[in-house]
């Protein structure tokens, strides 16, 4: 039976790094797969992970089975994290939580979740978006719908063309909103545009569907949550998907949460025994390490005022990299304004180059970055940005 298969592609991002692995070049630059990198170019543990992972060795009971939601004391802390302690649905207990692998893990239980709620409603994304958004969405049997998003003439919002779109929706549809560091392009909604937004959607009878996979990278922990905290006021009826990949440096321990906010407690706890009911049956429960790490520094103020110091060093590096990379280009002989890279938010950019030149710069240079030209911006370092910034205006002068 197998014989009749035919071969799928890849993930462009993760062969990617298999391509980057294998390159020999001295000066190889990986700007690629969309993983924070240190001023050395290694990706490190973070230490209040490591202490919070010397601390589960000796405490640790027991490996025996938790529950599709994972534990209550992660979701508790989690959900503190993301809509902030006091905040009025969690007050209301209008939130019901699940400790998931990883982001794509919230994303797809999410999906699952609102096929189960509705078969007729289409979920939109923005143009573009995360290449997984689509297969994560799609493969729960949802309906994909598009709404423009990124510029690449003015590197900015089409913010007008956004909203036009959005008034396309019919209500009971779902709107996928990245809660802050859009990926790929960098572009976030200013508070305004959040605004502007949740009234077009309250309006439409639309249903909210943040995706906040960086919270912590873009302005701070509570900036990055203002959209899905406003959200979260204004809507009886939301979800939000978040990722411990980022922020705590999780990656492959695959630690997310899904959030399913209700109009009352009665009706989050019936959502949330749909939510469960589908998890039992694509994975049972989550896996227990990353959340573990992740509750016993959230539980501890020491070791949270590390992680948050950690985390700021990280956010600011790549703001500094950002600042450097365009005070670099401009003194280059490169034509054009590189301003906006200043301008936006967390690990990516759209250099805004053809995919001729990114080929050109992987096969002449060993700089790899995604063919539509997104960089990951913390892939540069000190060492590094002349090597990039010559290189590109050789590639640009072609
Ligand atoms: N959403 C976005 C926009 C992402 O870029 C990512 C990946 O990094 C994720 C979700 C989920 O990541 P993970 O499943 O590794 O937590
Ligand atoms: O966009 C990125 O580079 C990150 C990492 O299948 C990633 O979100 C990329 C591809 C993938 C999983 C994670």
């Amino acid at each position: 039976m197998f014989e009749h298969l035919q071969p799928l592609p890849q993930d462009p991002i993760l062969s990617m790094l298999a391509d980057y692995r294998a390159d020999t070049h001295p000066h190889k630059l990986d700007l690629g797969i969309g993983v924070y990198k240190d001023e050395q170019g290694n990706t490190p543990i973070m230490q209040a992970v490591k202490e919070a992972e010397h601390r589960l060795l000796t405490t640790e009971q027991s490996k025996s089975y938790t529950a599709p939601a994972g534990t209550a004391e992660y979701n508790q802390l989690a959900s503190a994290l993301v809509f902030g302690a006091d905040h009025p649905a969690l007050r209301d207990q209008r939130i019901v939580s699940a400790q998931t692998p990883g982001g794509c893990g919230a994303l797809r239980m999410g999906a699952e979740f609102l096929h189960g709620c509705s078969q007729e409603s289409r979920v939109w994304v923005s143009l573009p978006t995360w290449a997984n958004h689509v297969p994560l969405l799609a493969g729960a049997g949802l309906e994909i719908a598009e709404y423009p998003y990124y510029d690449y003439a003015t590197k900015g919002i089409q913010f007008e063309a956004m909203l036009q779109a959005l008034e396309q929706a019919r209500a009971g549809d779902f709107i996928l909103l990245h809660g802050c560091c859009h990926n790929p392009s960098g572009a976030d909604l200013n508070r305004e545009q959040w605004r502007a937004v949740a009234d077009l959607m309250a309006r439409k009878g639309l249903i909210p569907f943040v995706d906040m996979a960086y919270q912590g990278l873009g302005n701070g922990l509570d900036q990055d949550a203002f959209g899905v905290r406003l959200l979260a006021e204004r809507f009886p009826e939301m979800l939000v998907a978040t990722s411990c990949s980022k922020n705590f440096g999780l990656y492959r321990e695959r630690t997310g949460t899904l959030f399913i906010v209700a109009a009352n407690r009665a009706e989050a706890q019936t959502a949330g025994s749909q939510l469960f009911s589908k998890i039992r049956s694509h994975y049972s429960m989550p896996p227990a390490h990353g959340a573990a790490i992740v509750e016993t520094i959230l539980a501890d103020a020491g070791l949270t005022a590390s992680w948050e110091c950690e985390l700021a060093a990280m956010r600011e590096r790549i703001q500094g990299l950002r600042q450097q990379l365009v005070t670099a280009i401009t003194a280059s002989d490169i034509d054009g304004d590189f301003a906006f890279i200043q301008q936006q938010f967390g690990m990516f950019s759209f250099l805004g180059i053809t995919p001729q030149q990114v080929e050109q710069l992987r096969h002449d240079y060993s700089i790899y970055m995604i063919n539509s030209s997104r960089m990951n911006v913390a892939g540069l370092n000190q060492g590094s940005m002349d090597y990039f910034v010559s290189a590109l205006t050789e590639v640009l002068s072609a």
